[in-house]
């Protein structure tokens, strides 16, 4: 498989808005056994940063754009059937974007991945207030809390927010990801023992399965 080549049909169905042949090319790869973390790092992903580029660059609209993320939604929740284990763990983690962040397609992603390997996944999407997260994490007790964060100038509100969550629950494990993370924020991932960054999908698998026994 050459997966640039798939990535560029991909992005190419994105950009004219071809939600039929956007979900036949990614079912296609599924069918054909693509494994889901290549079908989303190498297809999925890579075109929305291409698709990120070409918006900065001004070469296509902010409508082009939020078409081709909403097209991309419908694909994802299409990939669902067949991403679900039947074989469940009993452990539970909560996965979200911080407050004012509203990216939700890399955790989306996140959470099938847990999905994958039989966790009990919660799902809450993008801009979760922080008091209601904690008082939602405060009913369900997870074992994890999966936080997401892709703007950079969002890193104060990630700190808060992980601040806010231990200080009532100090043993929480949160982990966190994002593009808000990459290039800084080290400093705040230092200050704190149970919090751990995963750059990408082929990493948090590797996790998964050392926190899933
Ligand atoms: C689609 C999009 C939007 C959509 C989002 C729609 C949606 N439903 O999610 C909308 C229109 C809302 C949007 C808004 C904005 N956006 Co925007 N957006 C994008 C775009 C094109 C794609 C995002 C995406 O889904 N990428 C694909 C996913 C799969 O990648 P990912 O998020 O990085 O996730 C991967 C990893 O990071 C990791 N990961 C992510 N989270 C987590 C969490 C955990 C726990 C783990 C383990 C891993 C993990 O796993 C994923 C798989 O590898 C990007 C371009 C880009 N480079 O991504 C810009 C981009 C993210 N946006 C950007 C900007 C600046 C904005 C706006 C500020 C623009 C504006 N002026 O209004 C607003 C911000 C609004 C807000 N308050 O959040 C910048 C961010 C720069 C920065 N880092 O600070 C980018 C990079 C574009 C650019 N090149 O400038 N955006």
């Amino acid at each position: 498989m050459d997966s640039n080549n798939i990535s560029e049909e991909f992005l190419q169905s994105l950009l004219s808005g071809n939600r039929r042949l956007s979900s036949q090319i990614i079912g296609n790869l599924a069918v054909a056994g693509l494994p889901v973390e290549d079908i989303y790092e190498k297809i999925i992903k890579k075109s929305l940063y291409d698709i990120g580029e070409l918006w900065e660059s001004g070469k296509i609209s902010v409508a082009t754009e939020h078409l081709a993320s909403a097209i991309v939604e419908s694909v994802l929740n299409e990939m669902y059937s067949g991403i679900i284990s039947k074989n469940r763990n009993n452990k539970t983690v909560i996965v979200a974007s911080v407050e004012n962040e509203s990216h939700q397609i890399g955790i989306k992603m996140v959470a099938d991945i847990f999905e994958k390997h039989g966790w009990n996944t919660l799902f809450l999407g993008a801009n979760v207030p922080t008091k209601d997260l904690i008082s939602f994490m405060e009913d369900i007790r997870p074992d994890y809390i999966a936080l997401s964060l892709s703007i950079s100038f969002n890193i104060s509100t990630f700190e808060s927010t992980v601040k806010s969550i231990l200080a009532g629950n100090p043993s929480m494990k949160i982990i966190v990801g994002g593009q808000g993370l990459r290039t800084g924020g080290r400093e705040v991932q230092m200050k704190y023992p149970n919090l751990f960054y995963i750059e990408d999908l082929y990493n948090l698998e590797v996790f998964i399965k050392k926190i899933s026994c």
